[in-house]
């Protein structure tokens, strides 16, 4: 068996990190020609973003999953989105990987959403590596990156590369500690997939190919940044202490090859995972994992659900019965695949670290544990509350059987949330940002033909009930059935117009627990 070592991509929105897996699939041979990803508006045809909307619009809405060997290691990638209103998913993804690539564009330095993602990898110690995209285009200069990234996020950095001029000066990028230049034969206009082999910064070989306006500053700066910063350290990287930085650039595939190695050398293998009511050892023999992503649809022709499950001990064998740990139900895998983004291909054994596709019609759900007999429950899969609510108007009233089946799978795969109202026929959707209303609708009409409308609400917030007194819960759902709702698991919900209004309620019924999502059962 060889080593697995699952990763996540992150970073704030269009630094690359789509642009940077297709680089990373082509360089480990698993594609043979990386995705062209183009900008917003124009089709693009990456492996990772596949659904309709997300090539319409050049953006990521759902993240995928994508194995592929290179030096006789198999890495399991996930490219997640970076816009903040898919950030749950993005959020569940960072609970089923081992460590993470932070993209960071290198004319905008640390974003907001790198900073919320890093707070993330941080809670749970995911070592981190830093590439720097860009670099073909005019940024700021690597010091200025790297001490935001020390000061801002609170880190030791390591360059292990430095980039020989930047923007249209861009000659290559230099291994500080291997004394490899990393260039093009063809001067700084061909492809830089040279590896050359130096003394050092000195070495007279720089002289015959980079221009003097670049490098002498190039000398200097990279005998500075070999005293100024920390050393590199492979503990401190795993434990989260340190970064280990790489320049580059996706689009034009400069560098991606450096941080494949960087991965192939240092990325960790899988550790333990935390569970209830112990933790679970990569190297027990039994079998344990968990469900972290279910996505509807990803083949149309079969019209299923696919949970994303992570294998965290154990050799899985194709045709397991596993039990689930909510319902102790078990459930015999049949059909368990690997994904090569929307590519499947059936998984007939997997490793802890593989992450594999188990179709279903719903007996699967999101944060779901499944193991060979013991009981036991992996913690913290993140579920946002719902900040904007709106009401679901179907066009044709025929396709109302489509559009529940159309909502359940979608609120499974945490799209949206679904509320049935105790009064009145309309559903309500509960989202966390616009954009997902946008994609809601796109959907519900690619993948189900049912045209719907959204509108306005009278609600602005949802709470979750709960009471341990039975009979009091009773009584406050008798007086307030109007603005009642169910969930799609028949859980009371509290449908409130305004915050005055939920604060008046909470005050007047004390025995009732409201809470922004759901108490675990
Ligand atoms: N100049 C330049 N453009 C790049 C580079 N890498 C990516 N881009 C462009 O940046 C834009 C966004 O790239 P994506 O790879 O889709 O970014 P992303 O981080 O996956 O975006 P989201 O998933 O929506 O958050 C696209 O137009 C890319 O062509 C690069 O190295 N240089
Ligand atoms: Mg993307």
């Amino acid at each position: 068996m060889s080593p697995r070592k699952t990763f996540a991509i992150i970073s704030h929105p269009d630094a690359g990190k789509t642009t940077l897996t297709e680089r990373l699939l082509h360089a480990g041979g698993a594609i043979h020609l990386a995705g062209d990803v183009k900008g917003r508006g124009e089709r693009r045809r990456t492996r990772s973003d596949w659904m309709a909307i997300e090539r319409e619009r050049g953006i990521s809405i759902s993240s995928s999953v994508m194995t592929f060997e290179h030096a006789g290691i198999t890495f399991n990638l996930l490219d997640t989105p970076g816009h903040e209103d898919f950030s749950e998913d993005t959020y569940r993804t960072l609970t089923a990987v081992d460590s993470a690539v932070m993209v960071i564009d290198a004319a905008k330095g640390i974003e907001s959403q790198t900073r919320k993602l890093f707070e993330v990898c941080r809670l749970r110690d995911i070592p981190i590596l830093t590439f720097i995209n860009k670099v073909d285009r005019e940024g700021l200069s690597p010091f200025e990156l790297l001490d935001e990234i020390e000061q801002v996020l609170a880190l030791d950095v390591c360059p292990m590369v430095w980039p020989v001029g930047m923007g249209g000066l861009f000659h290559g990028c230099f291994d500080l500690r291997g004394n490899k230049f990393l260039t093009s034969k063809a001067g700084a206009t061909g492809r830089f997939d040279t590896v050359r082999a130096t003394s050092g910064v000195d070495d007279p070989h720089f002289d015959s190919c980079v221009s003097n306006e670049v490098l002498p500053g190039f000398r200097e700066d990279a005998e500075l940044a070999l005293s100024a910063y920390s050393e590199f350290n492979q503990t401190s990287y795993h434990e989260g202490h340190l970064t280990p930085v790489f320049f580059g650039s996706a689009l034009k595939d400069y560098g991606v090859g450096d941080l494949l190695q960087a991965l192939t050398d240092h990325a960790p293998t899988p550790g333990a995972q935390p569970a209830e009511p112990r933790d679970i050892q990569p190297d027990e023999n039994k079998v344990t994992g968990f469900v972290f992503k279910v996505q509807a649809n990803m083949d149309k022709n079969h019209r299923d659900r696919v949970a994303f499950f992570r294998l965290c001990s154990g050799r899985f064998k194709r045709g397991m019965k596993l039990k689930q740990g909510r319902s102790g139900k078990t459930v015999a895998i049949n059909n368990p695949t690997f994904f090569f983004a929307q590519d499947r291909q059936l998984a007939e054994d997997a490793y802890p670290g593989d992450i594999i596709g188990i179709p279903n019609h719903g007996t699967l759900r999101v944060g779901d544990t499944l193991s060979e007999g013991e009981d036991l429950r992996i913690t913290d899969i993140p579920n946002f509350a719902p900040e904007i609510l709106r009401r679901v108007r179907l066009g044709d009233p025929m396709r109302m059987k489509q559009l529940r089946g159309a909502l359940s799978d979608l609120a499974e795969e945490g799209v949206t949330q679904v509320f049935r109202p105790r009064v009145g026929a309309q559903w309500i959707v509960g989202v966390v940002g616009q954009l997902q209303l946008d994609v809601l609708v796109s959907r519900i009409q690619n993948e189900y033909q049912v045209a719907v409308a959204l509108e306005a609400a009278p609600y602005e917030t949802a709470r979750w009930l709960a009471a341990d007194d039975a009979q009091k819960l009773k009584e406050f759902e008798k007086s307030q059935q109007a603005n009642l709702a169910d969930d799609r698991d028949s859980c009371p919900v509290f449908l409130a117009r305004n915050a005055w209004e939920l604060d008046y309620i909470t005050k007047k019924w004390p025995d009732i627990r409201f809470s922004e999502t759901r108490e675990r059962g």
